[in-house]
């Protein structure tokens, strides 16, 4: 190497989360990777020349491609989610390791974050960085272009000559001093073309839609639900970035780059109420035309609705709000420590829909331990009156995947789960419950079944919305032959009828549905795991 080669660039990587050939999307949809920009930005800001590795390629070929500039890399950092993407890092890291023994290797993100002591012993990780990566990342290149010792730097586990190295945990300096996710460092017009594929509705609020983007606009979340590891990794706060900034930004990404259609992801979009009032009053005053959604917990629902800030919330552009209602069982809903009654998660159905908002309730289902068939029914019980107080709300389903961090993942090792105990066996923890749930001692595929036919079939068809979802109104139109028509009429009284007698033995519609299906090569159903709150 060149002695007057400066060490200046740094490489971000994060793997793509599913292995394609269990790949629920069937196709790499490119994934927009926040949590590197959200790391550039800093960095970038601080001089550093960086380089994002965005997942389009496979390993080898983003390998080769940085060919020629190694000399100058200061140090690679890798973000990961668990599952496949850490698999993928890993073999990035080796490749690394092979030829440039002396670059270290940083990892961050959610898994490591919540398995800190048995990350860092990974051969392929030289330093762990806890929660926030925006704070702790920044001093840590510092250090280690100057050739300082890593001493004093909260939140990260290291590797040195006496061993590894554990420093506090502490809470994270102030976000609002951090840059915003650095949008300008990737092709964010591959993103939005491919965005749309993922879009079931091209028209929101009267706006046609021409691009659909996650943004995120903070971290953490107070709550302590016992399946969510958020807790873990950025301790019981919430950390937000500066408002006005986030507003101008949001304005340049509709405006300039056509996103104008944004999920928050969010942790918990609105659990600090004057920030979202602010964040609010500043999208109306801006005049930017957009339309998003976000997480919501229930009792913020009903905290906003006291607070009367929910016509200011649809102005600035919500149209739907995600609530992870989780069950219809006040047991449950104790058990996952939501600290919400049955008859909250009905009163905000209310709200929600006086305010003419939508809103998609979660139901969470198959849990380790607890669960019994009476928690499915008064669940499906709950899922039907939210569905008679507005058809067009949506029930999406999750069946429980493990994850670590977690008190329920305590729980589902204490029922017999056998996991994973080193970063690369870890990579092979298969994040999708189709897939991953004949290992799990409590598995019942008689209620899973059940909870499949019930929500996304007899309740859709006997109680059809017409908003966002092909349910029956919206298949009707479509339907030209008036001999289907009579079939779905004749199926809608079918629901109907078992719904109201809680019957749903023999579900022989679903048979001749699924045997219709298979004639028109329409690949079945395969249920998902929990992904967000
Ligand atoms: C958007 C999203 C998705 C998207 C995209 C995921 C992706 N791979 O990009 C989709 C819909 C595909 C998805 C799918 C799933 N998701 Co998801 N998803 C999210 C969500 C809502 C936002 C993620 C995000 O982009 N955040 C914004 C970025 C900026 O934050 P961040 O990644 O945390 O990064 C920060 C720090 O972690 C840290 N950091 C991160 N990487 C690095 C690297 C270095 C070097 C350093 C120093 C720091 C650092 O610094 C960053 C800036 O502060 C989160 C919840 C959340 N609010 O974060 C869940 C979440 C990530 N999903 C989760 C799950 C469980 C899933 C699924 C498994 C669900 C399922 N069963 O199908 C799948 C598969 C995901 C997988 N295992 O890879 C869990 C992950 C738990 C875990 N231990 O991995 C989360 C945390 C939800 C939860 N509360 O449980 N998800
Ligand atoms: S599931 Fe949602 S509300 Fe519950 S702790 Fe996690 S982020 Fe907070």
């Amino acid at each position: 190497m060149n002695k007057r080669t400066i060490k200046n660039t740094i490489i971000l990587f994060k793997g793509y989360p599913y292995k394609d050939s269990e790949s629920v999307m069937r196709q790499r949809v490119p994934l927009i990777p926040l949590s590197l920009i959200s790391l550039a930005a800093t960095l970038r800001d601080a001089g550093y020349s960086i380089r994002i590795i965005d997942q389009r390629d496979s390993v080898e070929s983003i390998y080769l491609s940085l060919n020629r500039q190694w000399d100058k890399v200061l140090c690679v950092g890798i973000s990961a989610l668990t599952g496949n993407e850490i698999s993928e890092g890993i073999e990035f890291a080796k490749r690394i390791k092979r030829n440039h023994a002396t670059i270290p290797i940083v990892w961050g993100g959610w898994h490591v974050s919540a398995l800190p002591d048995e990350s860092i012993r990974c051969d392929e990780v030289d330093i762990v960085v806890r929660g926030l990566g925006q704070c702790s990342f920044l001093e840590l290149v510092r250090r280690i272009s100057r050739n300082e010792p890593l001493t004093g730097i909260d939140n990260i586990l290291y590797k040195s000559e006496k061993g590894i190295v554990k420093a506090p945990i502490s809470a994270y300096p102030l976000l609002e001093r951090c840059s915003l996710p650095a949008f300008d460092l990737i092709d964010l017009e591959y993103y939005r073309e491919h965005s749309l594929k993922l879009r079931y509705k091209p028209v929101i609020n009267g706006i046609p839609i021409t691009g659909h983007l996650y943004y995120v606009s903070s971290f953490g979340c107070p709550h302590e639900c016992s399946y969510c590891c958020s807790n873990s990794v950025f301790g019981k706060r919430m950390y937000s970035y500066g408002t006005q900034g986030a507003v101008n930004q949001i304005r340049w990404l509709v405006e300039e780059k056509k996103f104008n259609s944004m999920s928050f992801v969010d942790a918990n979009f609105f659990v600090n109420m004057q920030r979202v009032e602010d964040f609010c009053k500043a999208l109306v005053a801006s005049g930017v035309r957009f339309a998003w959604d976000a997480q919501m917990h229930i009792r913020d629902v009903i905290r906003y609705e006291q607070h009367g800030l929910w016509d200011l919330i649809k102005k600035s552009g919500c149209y739907r709000v995600s609530i992870g209602s989780e069950s219809g069982a006040q047991d449950i809903l104790d058990y996952i420590r939501k600290r919400v009654q049955v008859d909250d998660i009905l009163r905000t159905a209310e709200i929600i829909n006086a305010h003419g908002l939508i809103a998609a309730f979660n139901f969470l289902f198959c849990l380790p331990k607890v669960e019994k068939l009476s928690h499915v029914y008064e669940s499906i019980d709950l899922a039907r009156r939210l569905k008679e107080i507005n058809p067009d709300f949506l029930l999406a389903i999750s069946f429980y995947v493990p994850f670590p961090g977690t008190s329920m993942y305590d729980d589902a090792v204490g029922a017999g789960l056998s996991v994973p105990n080193t970063l690369q066996s870890w990579g092979e923890f298969n994040t999708n419950y189709a897939h991953a749930s004949n290992s799990y001692p409590w598995k019942s595929p008689k209620m899973e079944r059940l909870i499949y036919n019930v929500l996304t079939f007899f309740i859709p068809l006997a109680i059809p919305g017409n908003m966002y979802r092909g349910t029956l109104r919206l298949v009707r139109e479509k339907m030209k032959s008036s001999k289907m028509r009579l079939f779905f009429w004749i199926g809608h009284r079918l629901a109907k009828m078992r719904l109201n007698h809680s019957c749903y033995r023999f579900p022989f519609e679903i048979w001749i549905f699924n045997y219709y299906r298979f004639v028109r090569g329409i690949p079945p159903y395969v249920p998902g795991g929990k992904g967000v709150a």
